[in-house]
């Protein structure tokens, strides 16, 4: 195949693939061995990207580049991945690169597709994760138009549908500026602060036949690679502050999935002695058990230990930690602790999302990416005699009680994983921080970035897909809810063959809204047994493994009894090494841990 590219460019660096991902959807060989319309080019682009897949719902105002896809690449590099929801296209895309730190692009349809796709880019976008989305619109020059629906799916600016928590969009009026922006996209989108990135397609300018062939170009040298450094001086001061503290804590916040980075962190920690708080929003940063590490680590609501931490320390280091004005007002505040810094997020922010948070007090700011500081630290506070670093002995995790709750699922999800290395992809909202120690950074990866519901199927979808082939088991624990509301995506990794298990803590209820409403009725002196209403999914009861199964994917459940968990799991463990996508519908009684659940239901602010 002749393209617009050399194939110096094409042939670099791919992803390891999966042959048996690979051999799904083969197209009959189209004989096309050069680009000749306008989406040929811009498939050409996408294939230097190096992006293996390309998660999409299909839309007639992107038919040239799906055309493209399947007979001038031959579907493959990227290939697409058929989903049935824009959420869920945009999820796996979310969730691979969770895993990769590395963008993979999906394709939406236009005005609607992108419409269907906002709330995933948006969870995307305050996760940091990088993706590249391509879009299109019905033909802009007005003539080429179908009559009715080419009008209803063209827009004047669809970008701005999404550009308050994009990086960047575009929408190029030729073929060889479609090539240029689609390189910018995964170049923006992979550089940090990364982010979503989105090229809006014109329709028109897909099917229009080239004229003259496009001249190649070294793709590699339009996309350099960016590595940002820690400012000498900057580093010189925030180690003289760490090295002079007493009680200095960490709070190790978005950091890479890389395990040599995790081992420098804990070199850090330990030569400093420092207390760490971890946070369940985002992928695991430091072993939780650790003896420096404080308490369990929370989402929602920090733990005892590491609120006390917090308020008792006299240096603060963040290392991109997600919300660090927040945290210290959850802290119960401290006045005298220094702060510094360590992030390149400030370089993101705009005026739509405020997902920024409060502006931090900060007395020294190293302005790269965690990654990058921490061994500059250490370098820079040079040896110490040892300190002595305290032992720990972690209780092991026992659920009280009778009834099936949440603590019960994951102690006994915990026992039939056993040593396998397991990839927690999703936690309910009503998991317990303290169930499930992390020791590698492939152990966590976080929640969903922006808080909206539906995004746990899809992302774990993604990370299993990136995870596919490397040993790891991925395990996701999903609310009902957030399960129901994504619930298709199942059907794209049963028919790709990506193994994942899922577990539903299936309390039949959105209930982290009852906690709303009780909150509500207690500032009202209302009855609070009416905070039901309006939250539980019941009467009928959902047949959580039945929409499994007619997803492609096997139904375990509903498990009603503790002493089912462990055997129903193992089934659903042997499905999984089998290949197979599992799900298992455990009923818990609704209940968050007593911190989120004093947090949510506290009468003051
Ligand atoms: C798209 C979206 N809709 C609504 C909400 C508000 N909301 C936050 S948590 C939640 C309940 C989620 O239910 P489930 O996943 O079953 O978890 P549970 O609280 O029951 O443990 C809802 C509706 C949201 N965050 N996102
Ligand atoms: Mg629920």
């Amino acid at each position: 195949m002749t393209s617009s590219l050399p194939d110096d460019a094409k042939n670099n660096a791919q992803p390891a693939r999966d042959a048996t991902i690979a051999a799904r959807d083969r197209p009959v060989p189209a004989g096309v061995n050069a680009a000749q319309y306008g989406s040929d080019v811009a498939a050409d682009a996408l294939r230097a990207l190096d992006v293996p897949y390309i998660a999409l719902n299909p839309g007639a105002s992107y038919r040239g580049l799906h055309d493209s896809i399947v007979n001038y690449l031959g579907n493959e590099r990227p290939q697409m991945l058929l989903c049935l929801h824009e959420e869920s296209a945009v999820a796996i895309a979310h969730g691979y690169a969770k895993i990769t730190g590395k963008a993979m692009a999906a394709a939406v349809h236009s005005n609607v597709g992108l419409m269907h796709a906002t709330m995933a880019i948006f969870n995307a976008w305050c996760d940091r994760m990088p993706m590249i989305i391509l879009g299109a619109t019905g033909p802009v020059d007005t003539v080429k138009r179908r009559p009715w629906i080419d009008w209803i799916h063209t827009a004047r600016d669809q970008g701005a549908l999404i550009r308050g928590y994009t990086k960047w969009d575009d929408q190029p009026a030729s073929p060889t500026a479609a090539r240029e922006a689609v390189l910018r996209a995964g170049w923006i989108a992979n550089t940090a602060p990364r982010g979503p990135t989105y090229v809006n397609l014109d329709a028109g300018m897909q099917e229009e036949k080239l004229a003259d062939a496009v001249a190649p170009i070294d793709a590699q040298r339009f996309m350099p690679e960016v590595k940002s450094a820690a400012s000498p001086e900057m580093v010189t001061k925030a180690a003289d502050l760490l090295r002079a503290a007493k009680f200095p804590v960490i709070l190790a916040g978005r950091v890479s999935r890389d395990l040599g980075a995790w081992n420098k962190r804990v070199a850090l920690a330990e030569r400093l002695a420092a207390r760490v708080v971890t946070d369940l929003k985002i992928g695991a940063s430091f072993p939780t058990d650790h003896a420096l590490h404080a308490g369990a680590p929370g989402g929602t609501a920090l733990s005892p230990e590491a609120a006390e931490a917090i308020r008792a320390a006299d240096v603060i280091l963040s290392l991109d930690w997600v919300d660090m004005a927040g945290t210290l007002k959850s802290a119960g505040g401290n006045t005298v602790a220094k702060f510094v810094q360590v992030s390149v997020d400030h370089r993101l922010h705009n005026g739509w999302s405020m997902d920024y948070q409060g502006l931090p007090r900060v007395d020294v700011m190293v302005d790269c990416e965690p990654d990058v500081a921490v061994p500059a630290l250490l370098a820079a506070l040079g040896p110490a005699k040892p300190h002595l670093v305290p032992t720990k002995t972690v209780a092991p995790f026992k659920p009280t009680g009778d009834k099936l709750t949440v603590d019960h699922l994951a102690a006994a999800l915990h026992r039939a994983v056993g040593d396998r290395p397991t990839s927690l992809t999703h936690i309910s909202l009503s998991w317990n921080g303290a169930a499930w120690p992390f020791h590698h950074p492939l152990d966590f990866l976080g929640g969903d970035g922006g808080g909206g519901v539906g995004g746990g199927p899809g992302i774990s979808v993604g990370a299993a897909l990136a995870l596919k082939g490397s040993g790891r088991l991925p395990v996701a624990v999903c609310g009902d809810g957030d399960f129901l509301m994504g619930v298709t995506s199942l059907w794209t990794a049963a028919h790709y063959h990506i193994p994942l298990l899922i577990v539903v803590a299936n309390n039949r209820s959105f209930f982290n809204d009852e906690l709303h409403q009780e909150r509500v009725a207690r500032m009202r002196n209302r009855p609070i047994e009416n905070r039901w209403i309006g939250q539980r999914i019941s009467e009928p009861d959902i047949d959580l493994a039945a929409m499994a199964r007619a997803q492609g994917a096997q139904g375990f459940g509903p498990v009603t009894a503790v002493r089912d968990l462990e055997a129903t799991f193992a089934k659903a463990i042997a499905a999984v090494e089998a290949g197979q996508v599992a799900v298992v519908d455990v009923r818990v009684e609704p209940g968050y841990t007593a911190p989120v659940t004093a947090m949510m239901t506290r009468t003051s602010d």
